[in-house]
């Protein structure tokens, strides 16, 4: 009746109760006494949608009401996480939810890890993504995710025999709850063919006509964001490839049956998985095509509810502002000038005006190898109207530099967005930054670096475009969902300002001096620690000690990230308790997690030099008590969320000036770890914030590493005058370490020894005394437990609501205080 009406639409407990048999009986098909638990997931995740598809409506109502301006997050990545508890954190509906599952007898915990974790990104940059999606909503910023649906995201690792091995990903199986087609939205991106010129009749001036071979069809499939109890929802819309005809009766009537269906093969390719590998010439245009797919839908999107608004095309840049996560969507640049241009018919001046009012461009890396580069002739031959558009700007770009710069003509070289030593490329980050009214690094010393070193030519010649928006992470997945003991605890000290608003943490200073609190604190971390601890015997069957130092390593494996410095120093350790020279070591757990790409052989040979040196300190009878070594595979979100709240220490170890900045370190940070890191990245703010005395720093500076590599940097005059490193490399060398296989390893000691580009011998022996001064002070739980608690209390800075008002006020021009 009207009673269990009005219950099933509030968001109590009876309410949730209902609404969930409701979706057992009609959603999901089945007698509730029938359902396994993926079926109670789904009537979960159908119930708490419903919640949120309620605040979604009312937000967009008022969006197109109050005619806002959007901000568009176009990324190749978002890597989202599991939805179902964060969006009833969100909604607040965590406890009756929690009720309703006890008096149905499921838990809800066991119901929510069937969820599979939507993995459409790589690292930092698809999380930084999806944690901007959060602040953005939660600050009530209107705004738009747009990327790509990747049918397969990133592999799924397992460890077999120390060795990365890689499966494929099935995420969209049993279906995604989450998410809603937008058939309204769906658009049409051409590729290949050829450009043609006519005269204007009238004026002749010429007209370009771009007469592509093929078309391929975007449709959208949305995703709603709930921010933090503000009943508002944005929307994450992500752009499936399909065929134009997915099926060709013609062509099937006279047999070919492959044939019917090979543009729909051939089309969906686009968007079946994150990242194709690009070493190969097909890798590479499979890569340039997706980019374009998903810009050049999202601006056509744009476009699209532009004129459904009836506002002026002349206006586009007062409406949207298009911020691009790295080089990926850059192509949008030379996409929107073909479409104010050719399609719109605006002069070409008006048009670059929009363009450069519209973009902002944030750069995440500053390895030349990741600057973004295409072969000229895939490019042209996938692009042929865009390229004469880069060819178009770039003239006129050149010319003011040729004004700006006389004579300088290596200078011109060097910026040209036409790359042309060896093969011609074109060159993503330059036409980016010339295409943008503002570009960002996304910390203090890689902002800096970008302007002394990558981007020095541009910052010379637009030094008002560039500045910094140093990163940040949700609060609430990262703290509040990881950690709900801790939030009980700050909840009870602190009240709840700090959900939204995070430097009220330092409220937390006041119990620094506290002796009970301490207590408290480091009671509640070893309850943490437990609890990863349940989750590794039931996953891999292996036991942690508690009371043991947790010292964590989880970020994906790169050699300039060094988790082989990490591996090496604790055979370094194994050496000095084989020796006798460590009497009284206290115990550590090695916890080590994070994938590394497919194609990239050093970084699984550091994987596995991991295991091997596990299996090692695990079975020696002298140190299987002291040191515990383990690699958890198939690194994730979910799995962080389980991992950083039982952290001690936190390895932020990077060589310095590579790290752009770094997400993890501020997870660990939030949760009360502390930090043994190098001068790189955010690991530079971090102990600004929290003081050098609460931060393990070691290893060389970012202008000793230049420095050393201009006088020419030899890693053996390192190894010859360390005993200890020496002991290390010969042992690996010698296959003391790994059985006398001398085989395996042999490639990585060369290379340390040798090459070094990352200046692990350098910085091997500073790294182990910071580490011993680490061990030292956890043995005193008291100085410890202070050092962790100001970890948490200084750790404000670093939420993304932070960088989201940095974004806002510097970048996109949002008021925020409407
Ligand atoms: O800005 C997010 C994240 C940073 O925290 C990392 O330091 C940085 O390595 C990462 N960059 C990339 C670059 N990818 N590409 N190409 O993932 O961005």
């Amino acid at each position: 009746g009207t009673t269990a009406i009005a219950a099933q639409d509030n968001r109590s407990a009876d309410g949730i109760r209902l609404a969930f048999l409701r979706h057992m009986r009609r959603t999901i098909g089945k007698p509730v006494e029938f359902s396994n638990t993926l079926d109670q997931y789904r009537a979960m995740a159908h119930l708490v949608r419903d919640r949120v598809m309620d605040d979604w409506i009312t937000t967009v109502e008022s969006y197109v009401q109050h005619n806002v301006r959007v901000v568009c997050y176009l990324s190749a990545e978002f890597l989202l996480g599991p939805h179902l508890l964060n969006a009833m954190l969100n909604l607040g509906i965590t406890d009756s939810a929690e009720k309703a599952c006890d008096e149905l007898h499921y838990s809800l915990t066991q119901l929510a890890d069937e969820e599979p974790e939507p993995g459409l990104g790589n690292g930092g940059l698809g999380r930084l993504a999806a944690c901007y999606m959060d602040s953005m909503t939660t600050l009530e910023v209107p705004a738009v995710g747009y990327g790509l649906r990747y049918e397969f995201g990133i592999f799924r690792q397992e460890i077999r025999d120390g060795w990365q091995v890689e499966h494929s990903d099935k995420w969209l199986e049993y279906g995604n709850p989450w998410e809603i087609p937008a058939s309204e939205a769906t658009q049409h991106v051409s590729f290949g063919g050829h450009t043609e010129t006519t005269k204007d009749e009238k004026t002749g001036e010429l007209i370009w006509k771009w007469v592509p071979a093929f078309t391929v069809k975007g449709v959208a499939y949305d995703t709603p964001i709930p921010g933090y109890r503000n009943k508002q929802v944005n929307r994450l819309r992500l752009w499936k490839a399909e065929a134009e005809d997915s099926f060709d009766l013609e062509i099937f009537n006279r047999g070919d049956y492959m044939g019917a269906v090979r543009d729909k093969m051939e089309s969906e390719t686009i968007s079946k998985v994150l990242y194709p590998p690009d070493e190969t010439e097909q890798g590479k245009r499979l890569r340039l095509m997706q980019q374009y797919f998903f810009t050049s839908c999202s601006l056509q999107d744009m476009v699209r509810l532009h004129k459904l608004q009836k506002l002026p095309i002349e206006k586009f840049a007062d409406k949207w502002s298009v911020q691009l996560n790295d080089t990926h969507p850059s192509i949008g640049i030379a996409e929107l000038m073909r479409i104010l241009t050719d399609e719109e018919e605006i002069g070409w001046d008006e048009a670059w005006t929009i363009t450069q009012a519209t973009f902002g461009y944030t750069n995440h890396t500053l390895l030349p190898e990741a600057l973004e580069k295409w072969p000229l002739p895939i490019f042209a031959s996938l692009l042929p109207r865009h390229i004469e558009i880069i060819y178009e700007i770039n003239r006129r770009f050149l010319k003011d530099m040729q004004a700006k710069f006389p004579g300088d003509t290596a200078r011109w070289a060097r910026m040209s967005l036409i790359g042309e030593d060896g093969e011609k490329q074109v060159r993503m980050a330059n036409l980016a930054v010339v295409g943008s009214k503002m570009v960002n690094g996304v910390a203090k010393l890689h902002s800096e670096l970008l302007k002394e070193d990558t981007l020095k030519d541009f910052y010379e010649a637009f030094p008002n475009r560039f500045t910094n928006v140093t990163n940040g992470v949700t609060p609430r997945r990262w703290l509040m969902l990881a950690d709900p003991p801790l939030t009980a605890l700050l909840n009870e000290v602190l009240g709840t300002a700090w959900h939204t608003d995070l430097y009220a943490l330092r409220g937390l200073e006041d119990y620094v001096d506290d002796a009970g609190f301490l207590d408290k604190w480091r009671k509640r971390q070893e309850e943490s620690k437990g609890r990863l601890g349940d989750f590794i015997k039931r996953s891999m069957d292996v036991s942690l000690n508690p009371a043991s130092m947790f010292d964590v390593q989880v970020k994906r494996i790169h050699e300039y990230k060094r988790q082989h410095l990490n591996a090496l120093h604790i055979l370094g350790l194994y050496c000095r308790i084989k020796s006798g020279e460590l009497k009284d070591l206290p115990p550590r757990t090695f916890l080590f997690g994070g994938k590394a790409a497919p194609s990239y052989t050093y970084a699984k040979l550091m994987i596995k030099l991991v295991c091997t040196v596990g299996e090692l300190v695990g079975k020696d009878p002298q140190t299987k008590d002291l040191l515990r070594v383990l690699f958890v595979p198939d690194y994730s979100v979910s799995l962080g969320q389980r991992i950083y709240p039982a952290a001690d220490l936190s390895e932020q170890i990077s060589t310095a000036g590579k790290e752009a900045s770094g997400t993890g370190c501020m997870k660990f940070m939030m949760n009360g770890a502390v930090a043994i890191g190098t001068l790189d990245g955010a690991n530079i703010e971090i102990r600004e914030e929290v003081g050098e005395e609460n931060f393990f720093l070691f290893g060389l500076t970012a202008p000793q590493i230049a420095e050393k590599q201009k006088a020419g940097y030899r890693p053996r005059d390192f190894y010859e005058k360390s005993p200890l490193l020496r002991e290390v490399m010969d042992g690996l060398r010698d296959g003391r370490f790994s059985n006398g296989d001398r085989d395996t390893f042999a490639p990585l000691v060369r290379d340390l020894l040798e090459v070094d580009r990352y200046f692990v011998m350098a910085d091997f022996d500073d790294y182990a005394r910071a580490q011993s001064e680490a061990g030292k002070i956890f043995c005193d739980s008291k100085k410890w437990s202070r050092m962790s608690l100001l970890n948490t209390a200084r750790s404000g800075k670093f939420s993304s609501d932070r960088s989201i008002r940095e974004y806002c006020q510097n970048i996109w021009k949002i008021n925020l205080d409407r």
